[in-house]
This record gives structure tokens, C-alpha cells and sequence, in this order.
């Protein structure tokens, strides 16, 4: 029997409403890879779209989490951090990840911190600096236009964008972190949203798009990146993986869209499930 791969992830976990350690342990699960977390807080809901929600901090238990592990020699195939909620987080997240990592492990970074040209609650403007020190250290990096942006300081605009636009965006990180890197919310008209990936390897930039869904759903950058990075650990390539990753998101918005339910809730991605494990054949 084959090794079962092992992912550490390292997200805040948001009780209600479908985001980050939510949809990281069933997805990372169904793609056949165990998936072992360190929350980095506890929310009530999600801070998008809903007020008055708890926050408890736990950046003073993730190192000796770690530090656990350590002890138990517990080795990760790979690392992958989402949402985290403080600088001083982001530093401590940093460190995490050189104690925890060898030269095989594959670290996906998703530097959850803004959508819509806008930072998300909770953040100050130095926040996006923090977050590029450990996009530094990712193998593959997986930003939305927004904190594409905010990486690169590059001024946002809203789509449809060029392919122009897009290429620039992508040399500019490609300049500043990551090996490998997808970047979300591409669009050149109103009918197909998609990703644009260039993959280090080949020195490719490629294009992957779907039907365009009007709207804001949230924890759809989660679902897409946890996707993703099970597709990567099953051996597939970064442009089938994004490919995946695409198809699995697209659908969860089209059934929600659907249902015409609160859309703070979050997307249907558990019927896609099966269709996940089908496309990771
Ligand atoms: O889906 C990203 C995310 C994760 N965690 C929390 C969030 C968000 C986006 O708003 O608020 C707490």
C-alpha cells in the first residue's frame, strides 16, 4: 500500500460559515491525504459579511505545537497556510514552517488578506510586507488579484483585465516569491472567470477558465487552494491541478447560485466531493 501523504494546515478556524479549516480537513481528506491542522484562531463565523463575531487568538499555542511534534519526529509532506490573523502571526507562522519543512516538503501559501481591492477586517496596511516573508518560503502561492497587488505594490483596478495586465502582474511576483504561482479572479470579459498559473518548471504561463458567476461567495479562495494542493500531492501538474481546482470551485458557486441561500454561508462544495475524488484519478 502506498504511504499515506501528510499536509499540515494552518488556518484559523471559522465555526460557521465554510471557510479555511472548514472545507481544509473534508477536502484534503477526500483527495486521499491526511490532513493535520494548527488553528491559529477561533471565530465564531467568518469576518466577511457578518459583525459582532468572536475572535480568539491562538498564536501563543502554535509553537508549542510544534515544538510537540517535534518531539514525536511527526514529518509533513507538505505545509499550507491560509488566513492568519496578526502579524506577529504571519512572524511565528514563518518560523513554523522552517522548523517543520525539509528541502521535499511542498509549501503552499495562500496569502489570505484582501479581495475586491480592499484589505479584509482586521488588517492594517502593513500586514501585506508580513505576508510577502513567508510567500518568500512557499513552492507554490495561490493570490486573488487583490493581494497579487498588494504584494507586488501594484495599483489595483477592476476587471475585465488584459492579458497584459495579467502578465505584468504575474512577472512582478514572479520577481518577488514563490516558484509557483496561480493566480485567482482572472477574467478578459464578463462569461469566463479563471486562473492564470506559471509553473517554474516549464516557465509557462497558461490559461484555465470557467462559466463567470455574478456575486461575492465566500471561503471559494479556500476551497480552491485546498483543491489545488490535494491535486499537486496526488502527482498531478500545476495546470491540471488549477484545472481541478477550477471545475470543483466553479460548480460549488453554480449549485449556491442555484439555492439562492444567504451567500455569507458559504458554497455547496460537499456534492462535489465525489467528483473531486473522480478527477483525481
Ligand atoms: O476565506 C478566507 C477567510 C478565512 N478566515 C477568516 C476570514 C476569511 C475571509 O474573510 O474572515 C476568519
Amino acid at each position: 500500500m502506498e504511504r499515506l501523504k501528510r499536509v499540515v494546515a494552518i488556518h484559523d478556524i471559522s465555526c460557521v460559515g465554510k471557510c479555511s479549516l472548514t472545507v481544509a480537513l473534508p477536502i484534503i481528506s477526500a483527495g486521499g491525504i491526511e490532513c493535520s491542522v494548527i488553528p491559529t484562531a477561533v471565530l465564531s463565523t467568518h469576518t466577511g459579511g457578518f459583525e459582532n463575531f468572536t475572535f480568539r487568538d491562538l498564536t501563543d499555542d502554535i509553537l508549542p505545537i510544534v515544538n510537540h511534534w517535534k518531539s514525536l519526529n511527526i514529518k509533513f509532506d507538505s505545509i499550507y497556510t491560509g488566513y492568519l490573523g496578526s502579524i506577529a502571526q504571519v512572524e511565528i507562522v514563518e518560523k513554523t514552517i522552517d522548523e517543520l519543512s525539509n528541502e521535499n516538503t511542498l509549501i503552499l501559501v495562500d496569502p489570505v488578506m484582501a479581495d475586491f481591492g480592499s484589505l479584509y477586517k482586521n488588517f492594517n496596511e502593513n500586514f501585506p510586507d508580513e505576508m510577502l516573508k513567508i510567500c518568500k518560503k512557499a513552492d507554490v502561492i495561490t493570490p486573488n488579484i487583490t493581494e497579487a497587488c498588494l504584494l507586488t505594490k501594484t495599483t489595483y483596478i477592476r476587471g475585465p483585465y488584459t492579458k497584459d495586465y495579467i502578465e505584468k502582474l504575474i512577472e512582478k511576483l514572479k520577481k518577488v516569491c514563490g516558484k509557483k504561482i496561480v493566480l485567482t479572479g482572472v477574467y478578459f470579459d464578463e462569461n469566463k472567470l479563471g486562473v492564470a498559473t506559471y509553473d517554474n518548471k516549464t516557465q509557462k504561463t497558461e490559461y484555465c477558465f470557467t462559466e463567470k458567476h455574478e456575486g461575492i461567495y465566500h471561503g471559494t479562495g479556500d476551497i480552491f487552494a485546498c483543491v489545488l494542493l490535494t491535486a499537486l500531492l496526488n502527482g498531478k501538474d500545476l495546470e491540471t491541478s488549477a484545472e481541478i481546482a477550477q471545475i470543483i470551485t466553479a460548480e460549488s458557486i453554480k449549485l449556491t447560485k442555484q439555492e439562492q441561500t444567504d451567500v455569507r454561508y458559504g458554497v455547496r462544495f460537499e456534492s462535489q466531493l465525489p467528483r473531486l475524488i473522480e478527477l483525481l484519478k
